[in-house]
């Protein structure tokens, strides 16, 4: 019988390898791992039950929330807290960050940030929606308030990070800095397995993802680039193929897999470009990293980008290493004339 590996048998192994490790970094992901499982039995009765709809209520980017969004940020908070391993969390649902100062949170070392609900325009078609995490060590010390300085860490101090997709099946995908593996729920056990061991980014893809309808406001350089993938040529395998779900973590994770890239540039509408670096863009940074792709604002490496506010916007490209070089080139060049 082939042996499986649940999330949690793989986090004990690993923490394992850290003889120093107190077992809070595997309580944090293990009370993740609770709450993704509750996001995700309400996700697959969201057309069933009238959880589903607006609220009628905007969310600090001015944006429409939807129910589910407030369910997932509420049970992701409450794990969170119940970890006991958790001081704080940056939330896109919310506009300040949430302290937990109560009970064995005191004593916390992590705090994290998060998009509770990423891609939630999509849920009411069915189309997959996801969690993202990113998990710092506090800086503050143990016992003091946590401050702003803990959430404005750059993405390349991340402890670890992660999401989970909401599918066709629904996988949790993480890296603790060790590359990156990926977990399918078991709906017949409720557990998620180990499914895909050491993921890694084909170092050259065919996918290009990024929404045409905004072509006429984006940079030159990606004008140039989305030519670029439409033409022609047997050599490079081109034309290639467009893909776009919507969903940040639908979309990385499918390039990921099959190689490709994702780009959202800085637009006429958001001239910062639209996702946000601490819980969006850091942590997808991290996992598309750790599996060997790369990660920039079109310039610098997100990673190194030094946050000023937990809900600040950057340009985004993401995904596999020759992909991104080309359009490295092509915003460069086309930059310089
Ligand atoms: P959200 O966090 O409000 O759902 O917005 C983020 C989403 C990403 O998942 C997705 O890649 C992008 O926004 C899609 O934006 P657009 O509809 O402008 O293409
Ligand atoms: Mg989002």
């Amino acid at each position: 019988m082939t042996k499986v590996t649940t999330l949690n048998q793989f986090i004990i192994e690993r923490q394992s390898e850290f003889p120093e490790a107190t077992g809070g970094f595997s309580r944090l992901l293990h009370h993740i791992g609770i709450a993704a499982k509750k996001v995700n039995r309400e996700v697959n009765k969201a057309g069933l039950v009238d959880i589903l709809g607006r609220t009628g209520v905007e969310n600090v980017q001015g944006e429409e929330q939807q129910k589910l969004d407030l369910y997932a940020n509420e049970t992701f908070l409450d794990e969170l807290r119940a970890s006991g391993e958790c001081c704080g969390v940056a939330s896109e649902e919310n506009e300040e960050v949430v302290l937990f100062e109560e009970g064995l949170a005191q004593g916390a070392r992590y705090v994290v940030c998060m998009d509770p609900l990423d891609g939630s325009s999509n849920i009411d078609v069915n189309v997959s929606v996801g969690t993202i995490f990113a998990i710092y060590r506090r800086l503050s010390p143990v016992g003091e308030r946590v401050g702003q300085g803990d959430f404005l860490q750059p993405g390349r101090a991340l402890a670890a990070a992660g999401y989970v997709i909401y599918g066709s099946s629904t996988m949790l995908v993480y890296s603790s800095g060790n590359g990156v593996n990926g977990f399918t729920l078991d709906p017949s056990i409720g557990e998620f397995c180990l499914s895909h061991p050491d993921i890694r980014f084909p170092q050259r893809g065919r996918i290009y993802s990024i929404n045409e309808g905004n072509y006429e406001r984006f940079p030159i350089g990606v004008k140039k680039y989305i030519k670029y993938c439409q033409e022609k040529d047997a050599r490079t395998e081109r034309p290639y193929t467009s893909r776009y779900i919507g969903s940040l973590v639908a979309d990385i994770h499918r390039n990921m897999l099959k190689g490709g890239i994702y780009i959202y540039p800085e637009t006429e509408s958001h001239p910062r470009g639209k996702l946000r670096l601490q819980y969006e863009c850091n942590p997808m940074a991290f996992i598309v990293e750790q599996a060997g792709g790369r990660a920039t604002d079109g310039e610098r490496r997100i990673l190194d980008l030094e946050p000023e506010d937990v809900h600040q916007r950057t340009p985004f490209y993401a995904g596999s290493e020759a992909m991104m070089e080309k359009v490295t080139d092509f915003l460069r060049f086309f930059d310089s004339i």
